[in-house]
């Protein structure tokens, strides 16, 4: 055995065209496997103004489009590391809709699943779910599960604001990407608003029904049920060095995540609280609900420190360090692919900068 290397670079290039006209490629030319997800993630840390950026311009598309000739008046997030399609990173899609008082974003479903999180509005703004009129309020957690048929009214006053986040660049990778129209504008209600919340969302579930759906029986979780949780426990529990206090919406039936590809959180980072830095595998975005603060984020040169206040939303890609600064009590909803990860098995996290 000899490890001499042959000086015969004409002749590899000759070969390199032959196995190319064949679909093939010769591994060794290639880095498939780089050694850290930083010589693979193009997605960066990013925030999007709510106030200042969002808003206006969303007001602006309410004067071009109407929400049914638009189906859904959805600004895409779009990562400055990332190119079309639209992604705020690697594995997630997000997005801010608006919908007008009298508007109808007619009835539709897909395979991708979705989350609202509900940014500013009135009240009378609703999304019904399989059936049932869930009315949204700022701070509400909503769940869109895959292949539900859905639809989005406004019975109220003022422009009404929401973020959605979807599983789309996972649906994508895998392949089995499906839409559909319903019929007509609004598809039928068969249950009424609450139902969902009644039947498993008061820690208990009706004996003569079974659940076996891979995402929760409640589609809405409502702003300040999950808050007066975090207020409870800012009292009554240690604060953990990286979250602060920090829940997860779960599936009450089985304690997992409330949507299968899609881990969603609310957070209470304390006034002066600072977190220490972590970093995870998963890739996550956030909204401040209340509070303002920094982010400090990445590391060498692409360090960069971002300021957030409420309705803004904010990208951190995957194994990206980071940490938070609260100068407020500030709340925060998060959402990420923790649960896909841990699923395939990928789910690492870094308590520490390591
Ligand atoms: O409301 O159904 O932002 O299907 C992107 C795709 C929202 C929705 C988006 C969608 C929706």
């Amino acid at each position: 055995m000899t490890d001499a290397k042959p000086d015969n670079a004409a002749e590899r290039e000759r070969y390199y065209a032959k196995v190319g006209a064949k679909d093939l490629s010769p591994l060794w030319t290639t880095t498939l496997v780089p050694p850290l997800p930083k010589n693979h993630v193009k997605s960066v840390p990013h925030l999007w103004d709510f106030d200042n950026v969002l808003r206006p311009l969303l007001l602006e598309a309410g004067g071009l489009i109407t929400a049914k000739e638009a189906n859904r008046r959805v600004l895409s997030l779009e990562n400055p590391g990332l190119g079309k399609p639209p992604r705020i990173l690697e594995s997630l899609y997000a997005g801010l809709q608006m919908i007008l008082p009298g508007e109808c974003a007619p009835a539709h479903r897909h395979s991708p699943s979705a989350l609202r999180f509900i940014i500013e509005g009135d009240g009378h703004a609703w999304t019904a779910v399989s059936g049932e009129k869930s009315y949204m309020k700022p701070g509400d957690f909503i769940i869109t599960p895959s292949n539900t048929w859905h639809d989005h009214g406004h019975d109220g006053e003022g422009p009404f604001f929401w973020m959605d986040g979807l599983d789309i660049p996972m649906v994508a990778t895998f392949g089995p990407m499906f839409f559909e129209h319903y019929p007509e504008d609004r598809a039928p209600q068969h249950r009424p608003p609450g139902d969902s919340l009644a039947r498993y969302g008061a820690n208990m579930r009706p004996v003569n029904e079974t659940w076996s759906k891979p995402e929760s029986p409640i589609f809405s979780y409502p702003y300040d049920r999950s808050r007066e949780a975090l207020e409870h426990l800012r009292k009554n529990r240690e604060w953990d060095p990286y979250d602060g206090i920090r829940l997860s919406y779960i599936d009450p039936t089985t304690g997992g995540s409330a949507m299968p590809t899609i881990s969603a959180f609310l957070q209470l980072v304390p006034k002066g609280f600072k977190t220490e830095t972590y970093r995870t595998t998963e890739n996550t975005v956030f909204s401040p609900v209340e509070g303002r603060g920094r982010l400090y984020v990445g590391e060498g040169e692409n360090a960069k420190i971002i300021e957030w206040k409420p309705r803004d939303i904010f990208a951190v890609p995957c194994w990206v360090p980071y940490r938070l600064e609260a100068d407020e009590d500030a709340f925060l909803f998060s959402f990420s692919d923790r649960v896909a990860q841990q699923k395939l098995g990928l789910w690492r996290e870094n308590r520490g900068n390591a």
